[in-house]
């Protein structure tokens, strides 16, 4: 759904910049002697030749399109260089192309705020790098400009007959221009010179559009392709839009845009500028209302994110026609080879960027045999990532395993799998060393807060059953107990030589207790893995399953005099609401966790810096002399002094 957000005050100038026939690219810089010659990437598939996924300019020349097969293409260009895409697993393997990617995003990055959009495209604010032109190097000063900005395409510039370029010169050089229009003169300019510098140190060619916001940056560098720059100026937006088909606009190619074009007959976005804000809201909501109401003008307030890396890590694989996969042995196969592949691309996030994904997503798109028509879908299925090629092959056989009974229902029918994938989204940053393992455990749990409660993991992905409202109680449960004892960091007993436990006892904590906010958050870290595994075992189970009680608490039990809290649990699981739940711990006060339970292996999920740190705050016996309190993380765990 598009989401309306009021356009930001003062001028702002977006970048969007996009890469020509990217794989083409790659591959011809690969191999030089393919520069030139009509060139296609085929994803491998014996059938007719493969599909092709990208079209080198030269190839569209003959009517090669990216719909065809490679016999096809051969059909219309007899000389087409096919190229396949490289394979890994017995899919496509792109990792030469995301690399290639990430060269592009580093020259980008050094001028603005910059957004990864996909693998080929980046999103770039350079509201401040024009900002500082415009005041110490404006246009008019400058002895030349770069024939990359000379070639720009200025939306609504009439040809004054001297030529374009001398036109767009004068454009660029107006010292009547307004000051919106200036910034985007200086953007222009700044942009040829990045697409200049990405030509000669990548060897890969661009193209870009320059605009107020994004929306309309994003269409105009599609318009003049390849290896071009189109500017809009605000006097050229309303033309723009006027012909523009509402399929064509970002968030307009669904759903939402066959309404428009079936419910109110119209064609273009322009079309939209007859109908007041109160209808459009009437109709489509107050949000979608407004949002369509704004794009109508060009008026759109979405920020460029500052992320030069994927919001997420996906591995798919289609099996289309007879390859559809029919039984559970050959799902498992396949799943087993993404996960493998995910898994892969986690670590290498995680080690180089201390980066942690969160939630691990599976879709398939499936059919019966015996049914007509559209049916039920499979529905996508999602639960809390556990590090590691076997756990997230576990996982996600599991959460297979679940959406299937769902999708074949109580007739069991013969199915067949057209597509898999699997996710690993909801990315984290994670700074390193010992003062950022609490802002670690705190984004865990803010994690678990936000997806395991209901926002994170809407019904699509979970079936409305007990195990969707535990998922969304349990965490939110755990962290409004844990907040106090994170503000209020307790005393730790060693009850017994066999039997360490920690007593965090929030209650009458001095003020000097609450100065070590959040460090108590290790804590919580354990309670939201120990919730996160639950997670993903109710997940699995059906909705008449018993539930786990007793093994969740296995290491967080409750002080024995709280009934309350007990009780409370109880009724997560019998399906009480979360507000009552909420409500209800306000009242609790006292935690008990017992080291000998921990899982080790919930261990060997931490990143390997924090690994070593936990393992050593878990040798207690060892350690409590020998640390003193005050020294590092491990001073909130030891025995209070008597
Ligand atoms: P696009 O930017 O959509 O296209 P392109 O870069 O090939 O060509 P253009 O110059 O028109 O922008 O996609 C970027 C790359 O993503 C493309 O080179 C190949 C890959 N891709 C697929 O693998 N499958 C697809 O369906 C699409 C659209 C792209």
């Amino acid at each position: 759904m598009p989401i309306h957000r009021p356009a930001p005050q003062g001028s702002r100038v977006i970048a969007h910049v996009d890469m020509d026939c990217f794989y083409v690219q790659v591959e011809q810089r690969k191999k030089p002697e393919l520069r030139g010659l009509p060139t296609a990437v085929v994803q491998y598939n014996a059938w007719k030749g493969g599909g092709l996924i990208a079209v080198g300019y030269e190839a569209r020349k003959f009517g090669v399109k990216r719909s065809m097969r490679g016999d096809e293409a051969k059909e219309v260009c007899p000389d087409i260089q096919l190229i396949q895409v490289p394979v890994a697993r017995g899919k496509a393997d792109l990792k030469l192309y995301r690399e290639a990617g990430s060269e592009v995003v580093s020259i980008l990055s050094a001028k603005g705020r910059c957004e990864r959009a996909s693998i080929d495209e980046v999103y770039l604010d350079l509201t401040d790098a024009a900002e500082l032109m415009l005041s110490e190097a404006p246009p008019e000063t400058l002895e030349t400009i770069e024939k990359e900005a000379l070639k720009s395409h200025i939306l609504g510039l009439a040809d004054d007959g001297k030529g374009s370029e001398e036109n767009v010169r004068r454009w660029l050089c107006r010292d009547d221009a307004d000051h919106e229009d200036k910034l985007l003169a200086c953007a222009a300019i700044i942009v040829a010179q990045l697409r200049i510098q990405v030509m000669e140190e990548t060897q890969f060619t661009c193209s870009a559009g320059i605009a107020h916001n994004k929306m309309l940056a994003k269409l105009a560098s599609a318009m003049h392709k390849p290896a071009q720059q189109t500017v809009v100026q605000t006097s050229a937006v309303k033309d723009l839009l006027a012909s523009l088909p509402v399929k064509k606009m970002k968030q307009l190619g669904g759903k939402l845009g066959s309404s428009l074009q079936s419910d109110l007959g119209v064609k273009a976005v322009g079309d939209l500028l007859q109908f007041p804000v109160e209808k459009l809201q009437e109709r489509y909501g107050t949000n979608t209302g407004s949002w369509l109401w704004n794009i109508a003008r060009g008026i759109s307030g979405e920020e460029v994110e500052s992320r030069l890396l994927p919001k997420s890590h996906g591995c798919g694989k289609t099996f289309p026609g007879p390859q559809a996969l029919k039984s559970i042995s050959s799902v498992e196969h396949w799943l087993n080879q993404l996960c493998e592949e995910l898994s892969e691309r986690i670590q290498d996030d995680l080690d180089q960027n201390k980066r942690i994904a969160h939630t691990l997503t599976l879709h398939a798109g499936a059919f019966k045999y015996n049914e007509k028509g559209l049916g039920r879908k499979f529905p996508s299925k999602s639960c809390p990532l556990r590090y590691g090629t076997a756990k997230i092959q576990e996982d996600a056989k599991k959460l297979f395993d679940s959406g299937l009974r769902d999708f074949v229902g109580p007739h069991n029918d013969r199915w067949g799998i057209a597509s898999l994938s699997v996710t690993a989204s909801k990315i984290l940053d994670i700074p390193s060393g010992t003062s950022s393992i609490s802002s670690f455990f705190q984004d865990k749990d803010c994690h678990s807060l936000s997806s395991s409660g209901c926002d994170g993991f809407n019904n699509d992905h979970f079936p409305p059953s007990p195990s969707v409202n535990k998922i969304c109680t349990r965490p939110v449960y755990h962290v409004q107990q844990l907040r106090p004892s994170c503000e209020e960091i307790c005393d730790v007993h060693e009850t017994s030589q066999q039997n360490k436990t920690f007593n965090i006892d929030v209650r009458g904590a001095s003020p000097r207790k609450r100065k070590r906010k959040e460090l108590g958050s290790i804590l919580r870290y354990f309670q939201v893995s120990d919730s996160s595994t639950k997670q993903v075992v109710d997940e699995f189970t059906q909705a008449d399953a018993p539930l786990p009680t007793s093994d969740s608490e296995s290491y967080m039990e409750p002080d024995p005099s709280e009934h309350q809290r007990s009780n409370l649990v109880r009724n997560d699981n019998n399906d009480e609401n979360s507000t009552h739940v909420n409500e209800t711990t306000q009242t609790s006060t006292a935690w008990h966790l017992n080291v000998e339970d921990v899982d080790p292996s919930v261990i060997d999920e931490l990143p390997l810096e924090i690994q070593r740190e936990v393992r050593g705050w878990l040798c207690l016996p060892k350690r409590v002399q020998a640390t003193k309190r005050g020294s590092d993380i491990t001073q909130y765990f030891f025995p209070a002094k008597k």
